[in-house]
């Protein structure tokens, strides 16, 4: 029988629409695009999609900005085909998550039309709208994520209004109940159409502190944390009011509340703050919140096996009956194999691919696979002529932008725009990940494709994996020892980051684990040897 927590130790497999597949040969991807290649995403043995925005939008965030959160963009289709995706899906046992941009709507929504006609009408207070100081100028000193104050002047109004992100994604005001029983009704709306869940976008940035005080500064930096730059002043202010309010509690408990009624259906939320952890653990305990939530911690710059450690023991502290969903790549920071680059000597991408691959999926949640990380693809250098992501245009050339993990999948090597679209595409298609196409790595059967389609299929059937307990036993500059373990069934889990062999003296006794796709690492009675980027499972012995 279909378990209704199917989610837990899950791995979703994150669709951006735009570059997955186009079917029309507009250079943009869209739904029916996604239908075409559900046999794909089946092959690599993921639970469930989580699709990126394809609701009414300007595009202004590249359809993080909706304008009708019950509609799909024409760009990307019809609700017909939105509908003829899920029902393929779930032919195929996959499930569909899909994101719920609820902090903000586009500027080109009819309620913030409303919203900034006058003072005074049904949608006045739907948006965050504030005076000036006596002086004229902004009501505090909140900045947007994306650079520039987090407020915009409407000359209509005479007021400026909030938006943490772009001037064109006004904030929502969810201390107004209607606000939030709209946003419940339009998730609604979705589950009546039979999605599995939803991703929610910047989930802890829904309340602002209604009495609009003023951020302190950061004195507390953390160097290589996302948005971490010199000319970043968003990184030196402490995000504590204008996001990550108390009340979010009560209105995610709500969000439950209606999910609850939809059994087997999940959430998992977006959660960027300086103490995400502590979020995360606080929205996703008590089972009457988030099923679960992701941090950023592994989407920053640091990736030693000391801070993947620490990170995981932290969480595991705090968590309690919260879950866990680990990722280490998305549609907004640099492809994995790029960001974290190995000290020492260069290593091929796709044995480092393995070992990340190996490691994200033994640790104690689920997981987010973003698309292309199956395939090893490196960051796309994208000229500045190219550049289509505001943020990336606003702090070139210290920042680049989001576009380098957002163009086209590469679908086969040796035809134009690699398969993905008849035309230009809106983003360039990289040649480097032209020549790591699915169609190379399927007749390989050695490739990181395949090698994911086999450790995904091999790991669903390992309860010690999807259910097990962590336990972190060792770290050093190279590796990373945990143990996994279900009743009886416990696990040691070693991991070489390093570019050199590494040997491990084993304090207990194992049996090496038999089987396991593309582990190497060889056990020599009392100690195990692992070759750079290799990985080993052993089980516990007594
Ligand atoms: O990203 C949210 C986001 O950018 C923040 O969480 C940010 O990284 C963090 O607070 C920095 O401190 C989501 C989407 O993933 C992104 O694509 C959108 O552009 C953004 O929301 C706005 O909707």
């Amino acid at each position: 029988a279909p378990r209704n927590d199917w989610w837990r130790g899950g791995v979703i497999y994150q669709v951006y629409p735009r570059s997955f597949f186009d079917s029309n040969g507009d250079g943009v991807g869209d739904l029916p695009g996604v239908l075409a290649k559900l046999d794909y995403i089946a092959s690599l043995n993921v639970d469930a999609i989580w699709l990126s925005p394809f609701f009414t939008s300007p595009m202004k965030d590249f359809g993080y900005d909706v304008a009708d959160y019950r509609d799909v963009d024409p760009l990307f289709g019809t609700l017909a085909d939105f509908e003829a995706l899920i029902a393929a899906a779930h032919e195929r046992g996959l499930k569909i998550i899909i994101d719920q941009v609820l902090n903000h709507s586009s500027d080109q929504h009819p309620w913030f039309a409303e919203s900034r006609a006058s003072r005074h009408n049904d949608k006045a207070d739907w948006y965050v709208w504030a005076d000036p100081k006596a002086d004229g100028s902004v009501p505090n000193n909140w900045l947007s994520v994306f650079g520039g104050p987090a407020w915009t002047w409407d000359s209509r109004r005479k007021q400026y209004y909030l938006h943490n992100f772009l001037s064109s994604q006004p904030d929502l005001n969810f201390h107004c109940e209607a606000v939030q029983q709209q946003l419940l009704d339009d998730m609604e709306f979705w589950l009546k159409r039979g999605v599995d869940g939803f991703r929610l976008d910047a989930a802890n940035f829904y309340f602002h502190d209604a009495k609009l005080r003023d951020n302190p500064p950061n004195l507390d930096i953390k160097e290589g944390g996302i948005g971490v730059r010199a000319d970043n002043p968003y990184a030196y202010q402490r995000h504590v009011y204008d996001k990550t309010q108390p009340e979010n509690l009560a209105f995610l408990r709500k969000v439950r509340g209606l999910l609850n009624r939809y059994p087997g259906s999940t959430t998992v939320a977006e959660i960027g703050c300086d103490n995400s952890l502590r979020t995360m653990a606080a929205y996703t305990a008590g089972g009457n919140t988030l099923h679960m939530a992701y941090s950023f911690d592994l989407l920053t710059e640091q990736c030693s096996p000391e801070f993947i450690h620490h990170t995981v023991q932290s969480i595991e502290g705090e968590l309690a009956d919260g879950w866990p969903c680990w990722s280490v790549g998305n549609h907004d920071v640099v492809r994995v194999l790029s960001r974290w680059k190995q000290a020492g000597k260069p290593v091929p991408d796709a044995e480092r691919g393995r070992l990340l691959m190996a490691l994200l999926l033994s640790l104690r949640g689920s997981v987010c696979l973003y698309q292309g990380e199956e395939l090893g693809l490196p960051e796309a250098q994208v000229a500045f002529e190219d550049l289509v992501d505001p943020y990336g245009i606003a702090f070139w050339p210290e920042f680049k932008g989001r576009d380098g993990c957002r163009t086209p999948m590469p679908w086969q090597h040796d035809i134009e725009q690699a398969g993905f679209s008849s035309s230009k595409p809106w983003l360039p298609v990289s040649p480097a990940q032209q020549a790591l196409a699915v169609d190379v790595q399927e007749a390989d059967e050695h490739s990181l494709l395949n090698t994911y389609r086999a450790f995904l299929a091999w790991r669903r059937t390992q309860p010690v994996l999807i259910d097990g307990s962590i336990r972190l036993w060792h770290a050093d500059d190279s590796l990373l020892v945990f143990e996994r373990r279900v009743g009886d069934e416990g696990w040691l889990c070693l991991f070489n980051m390093g570019s050199d062999d590494k040997f491990y003296s084993l304090p207990v006794m194992v049996e090496p684990l038999e089987g396991v796709p593309a582990a190497r690492a060889d056990f020599q009675g009392g100690r195990v040897h692992l070759a750079a980027n290799s990985f080993g499972y052993a089980r516990l012995l007594g």
